[in-house]
């Protein structure tokens, strides 16, 4: 990569909230939710509320056409011009609606100095990677709750993959090997790669150094260590306490850095990380036509 794109980059990290810390005080992010299918089932996800592997639990947000979530992000730059980021992240999975392909385009042509990010469970990472670049986004989370499949079937019921489903340790070989490939293909193809790990205590809270060592030599640049939301089949799962998930950010820190200003955003979050304007009066709303 040249000097110039490698500038660029580091010009996004500076200015993403969620990339660095210093940035979240000073630049914004808008959220479009045009994405409601998703081609997975977790099993602390209940599928009415918005995906959890980026998000707040037990919130519905509503979907928008690509077109409306052009319209919105028009309306709220007006107000927010300090938003520099526009991130698809659900309800669903990204990947597995073409909507968040046409909506890319669309913000793509009309804001092209603006940072396109998406965030996704990764199964259809590797064969959607042309697309990704294609549409202009540069920085990328993948959900990596498990790299050994034993332990990730225990996370995930099933997978849909090319029309087919596979259940247990058949479905999590399957998606393991399809997130690790696409997120090294990913940081070769010169895209900043953020990790989402949710913290479930008594299956993967022993798994996560392994984890964040196999992040390290993928040349992944952050990790955001989550805590669970118990609902769905893990809902008898005590979350872990604030303490554990600290622990688990330090055994981490040696092999990737670490996000610890994560707010769970709605799927159609905008503004700031800690003002979540998505959650403002309906007359507010009225007010700028949302
Ligand atoms: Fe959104 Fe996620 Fe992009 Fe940020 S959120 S798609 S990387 S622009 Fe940020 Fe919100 Fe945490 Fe996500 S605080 S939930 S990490
Ligand atoms: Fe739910 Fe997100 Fe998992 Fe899909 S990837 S099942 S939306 S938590």
């Amino acid at each position: 990569n040249s000097p110039e794109f490698e500038e660029g980059l580091l010009r996004k990290i500076a200015e993403h909230p969620c990339y660095d810390r210093k940035a979240q005080h000073k630049y914004g992010r808008i959220h479009l939710a045009v994405a409601p299918s998703c081609n997975i089932q977790c099993n602390f996800c209940v599928r009415e509320f918005d995906c959890v592997n980026e998000s707040r639990p037990g919130v519905t947000s509503k979907v928008l056409t690509p077109q409306e979530a052009l319209e919105k992000t028009r309306q709220v730059l007006k107000d927010y011009p300090f938003i520099k980021v526009v991130g698809i992240a659900g309800p669903g999975d990204p990947l597995a609606n073409k909507e968040t392909f046409e909506t890319f385009e669309l913000i793509k042509n009309e804001f092209p100095e603006l940072t396109l990010c998406m965030s996704t469970n990764g199964l259809l990472l590797l064969e959607k990677l042309d697309d990704i670049l294609r549409v202009g986004v540069s920085t990328l989370t993948v959900t990596i709750n498990a790299i050994d499949p034993e332990i990730q079937a225990k996370i995930v019921d099933h997978i849909v993959y090319h029309g087919k489903v596979y259940r247990g340790i058949e479905g999590s070989r399957i998606q393991v090997k399809n997130q690790l490939e696409g997120v090294k293909a990913a940081v070769d193809a010169g895209i900043v790669v953020k990790v989402n790990t949710v913290l479930i205590p008594g299956i993967n809270d022993k798994h996560v150094v392994e984890i964040a060592r196999k992040l390290n030599e993928l040349g992944v640049y952050i990790m955001n260590i989550m805590p669970l939301i118990n609902q769905g089949a893990f809902a008898s799962i005590e979350p872990p306490t604030a303490e554990e998930r600290k622990a688990a950010q330090q055994a981490c820190e040696p092999y990737v850095l670490q996000m610890r200003h994560c707010r769970q955003c709605r799927a159609d979050a905008y503004g700031l990380l800690s003002q979540d304007m998505s959650q403002m009066s309906e007359e507010r709303r009225k007010l700028i036509k949302m």
